[in-house]
């Protein structure tokens, strides 16, 4: 099989290092202190991400797949695609089912995955073109905030955004992004998004504080990437993880909390940063939607909901929707 990929990188060097620069610059001089998120994924953080994927206590992977298992064929016939193009892609494993519903339908040509961790990005990418020999795979690195605008813009598209990672995002973000997707789709795409939905606050808060310590593990990656890229002395054992449901945002966040005074070096940034015993980094926030709701950021950003599928139990939806 031919399995030549090349990726497409607008994350080269000094674009990464300046924004891990800023944001850790930003966030670690907020009160209170922050990171966003997308710093967990370096290799070391895919891989954990992915142990996650398959922890009993987090259902959103396996609750996406059934339903894709079940309905791939319908999306792929209502959305007319021939192209597929997915954002924060990670390891790309649910991804298959959509190709294979495309190649079945006879409308398979172009695979885009969109990630910022490079080393995951291409070989997924290669995994994937292994598989499809006539798949033309083209990876980009990127930031999906940052350069939705710069994506390949060929073939009938199908956006997936899947997995609940739009959740990543507040609430003004979020409105932002859906603006700034639907405005790079033309007549004939569309948009697949993947949503965690609401529910009991016991599973929700197990979800991100699995009993084998996985989730910890992720959360405390950051530390060790900003240790690693901004030459920094963080000791990530000394940070707890913590993860509360804010039943007000209808949001999981996960936090590092200090468990000692604490003053770290990042001489990357010829900063110091001082910690109080209990201080709290908020890392990450996953937002979990209601129906409705959901349909109503959609719609405000000019989407209109054409399908809308739920797992069996309730905890996850899928959406089509066209510009
Ligand atoms: C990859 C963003 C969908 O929010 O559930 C998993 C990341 N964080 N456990 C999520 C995550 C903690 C995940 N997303």
């Amino acid at each position: 099989s031919q399995s030549t990929v090349r990726v497409i990188n607008h994350l080269d060097r000094d674009y990464l290092r300046q924004a891990l620069e800023h944001d850790v610059r930003t966030g670690l001089s907020a009160s209170p202190k922050w990171l966003p998120p997308k710093w967990f994924y370096d290799e070391a953080g895919s891989e954990l991400f992915s142990r996650i994927t398959r922890l009993p206590e987090y259902y959103p992977t396996r609750r996406e797949l059934a339903i894709l298992r079940a309905r791939a064929a319908d999306l792929v016939a209502a959305s007319g695609a021939d192209t597929l193009v997915e954002l924060g892609s990670g390891t790309s494993e649910k991804t298959v089912l959509l190709l294979d519903a495309l190649a079945a339908a006879g409308r398979l040509r172009a695979y885009t995955p969109v990630d910022v961790d490079a080393v995951t990005l291409e070989a997924a990418a290669r995994r994937l073109a292994g598989r499809f020999p006539h798949l033309a795979v083209q990876p980009v690195c990127a930031d999906f905030e940052r350069h939705l605008a710069l994506l390949p813009r060929t073939g009938r598209r199908m956006v997936a955004f899947l997995g609940g990672t739009i959740g990543n995002l507040e609430p003004a973000a979020r409105a932002v992004f859906l603006k700034e997707l639907r405005a790079t789709l033309r007549p004939g795409d569309t948009f697949l998004l993947g949503a965690d939905l609401v529910k009991d606050t016991g599973r929700l808060v197990a979800a991100y504080d699995d009993a084998a310590g996985v989730t910890a593990a992720f959360n405390r990656n950051v530390l060790r990437v900003i240790n690693r890229d901004l030459a920094a002395d963080f000791d990530p054992e000394a940070f707890e993880h913590v993860a509360v449901y804010d039943e007000r945002q209808e949001w999981i966040e996960m936090r590092l909390r200090a468990t000692r005074d604490m003053r770290v070096r990042i001489d990357g940034l010829g900063l110091a940063v001082s910690f109080e015993e209990g201080e709290e980094v908020r890392t990450e926030i996953s937002a979990k939607f209601r129906p409705e709701g959901l349909r109503e950021e959609l719609a405000a950003a000019g989407f209109d909901v054409r399908r809308r599928f739920t797992d069996p139990e309730g905890d996850f939806t899928l959406v089509l929707a066209t510009p």
